[in-house]
C-alpha cells in the first residue's frame, strides 16, 4: 500500500479534537498533528473546512474530513483492520449513534451552558446535567459496558464521551458541575476511570495543570460576555 499522508488540524484543549485523536490511536494511525492557534485561523484550516471554519479537520491524501464525529466514523471505516467502533448488529449500531448523539446534547452542550450560566439559570443547568448523568448511566445499563459502550475496546460513543473526562476536573472546579455518586452510577465511574488509564487517552489527553489554567482563562473570558 502506498504511504498514507495523514494531518490533523487541531487545538490542544479541544474535546473535539481529543475525539480524532483518540479515533486515530485507537486504530493506531500515524498522523501529523498541525497544531492551530484559532486567532487568526490559518489558510489550511479556512480552505480545509470553509463551512465551520473550525477544528478538527482530517485531512487524509490531500482530502480534508471536518467535524469530530464525522472524522470517527470516517476513520473507522477507512481503517478497518483493527476492532471496529461500533457492534455489528444494525439495531445496536442504531443505538450507539442514539447515546452518541445524547453524549453530544445531553452531557457537552448542557455542561458548556452550565459553565456560562449564572444564578438561577446555572443551578437548573447543573440540576439538568446530574439527571442527564442518570440518563447516560442508563445507556450503560443496556448496552451491559465492559466498561465501554464498545465492550473491553473504545468505539464511537466511547470516543464521544472521553474529552468530558479529560475536563472533567476543569467543569467540576470552575463550572460547579455535580455528577452522581459510585452508588448512583457505577458504570459512569468505571468509564471514567477505564478511560482515563486508556493507552489512546494518555496521548490525546492533555496534563491537567496546563487544562485547569485554560479553563480559568476561559471562564473569565465567559464571565466578561455575560
Ligand atoms: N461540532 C464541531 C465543534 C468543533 C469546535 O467547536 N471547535 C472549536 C475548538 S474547541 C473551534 O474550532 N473554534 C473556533 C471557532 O469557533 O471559531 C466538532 O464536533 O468538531
Amino acid at each position: 500500500m502506498a504511504a498514507e499522508d495523514v494531518k490533523l488540524l487541531s487545538f490542544w484543549a479541544s474535546p473535539f479534537a481529543m475525539r480524532a485523536i483518540l479515533a486515530l490511536e485507537a486504530k493506531g494511525v500515524k498522523y501529523e498533528l498541525i497544531e492551530e492557534t484559532l486567532n487568526p485561523k490559518s489558510q489550511l484550516l479556512l480552505e480545509s473546512n470553509p463551512v465551520y471554519k473550525k477544528i478538527p479537520v482530517l485531512l487524509h491524501n490531500g482530502k480534508a474530513i471536518p467535524e469530530s464525529l464525522v472524522i470517527v466514523l470516517y476513520v473507522d471505516e477507512a481503517w478497518p483492520e483493527r476492532a471496529g467502533f461500533f457492534p455489528k448488529d444494525p439495531y445496536a449500531r442504531a443505538m450507539i449513534h442514539f447515546w452518541s448523539d445524547f453524549i453530544d446534547k445531553k452531557i457537552f452542550e448542557v455542561t458548556f451552558r452550565a459553565a456560562k450560566a449564572k444564578g438561577e439559570e446555572k443551578e437548573a443547568a447543573l440540576k439538568e446535567l446530574y439527571d442527564n448523568f442518570l440518563t447516560l448511566e442508563s445507556g450503560f445499563i443496556k448496552f451491559d459496558a465492559k466498561p465501554f459502550f464498545n465492550g473491553s475496546s473504545i468505539g464511537y460513543a466511547d470516543i464521544c464521551l472521553a474529552p468530558f473526562v479529560a475536563w472533567l476536573p476543569v467543569f467540576v472546579d470552575l463550572a460547579g458541575i455535580r455528577l452522581p455518586t459510585a452508588e448512583e452510577a457505577p458504570h459512569l465511574h468505571k468509564f471514567i476511570g477505564a478511560i482515563r488509564e486508556h493507552p489512546a487517552a494518555k496521548v490525546a489527553f492533555p496534563d491537567e495543570e496546563k487544562l485547569a489554567a485554560f479553563g480559568r482563562i476561559l471562564q473569565q473570558r465567559w464571565a466578561a460576555s455575560t
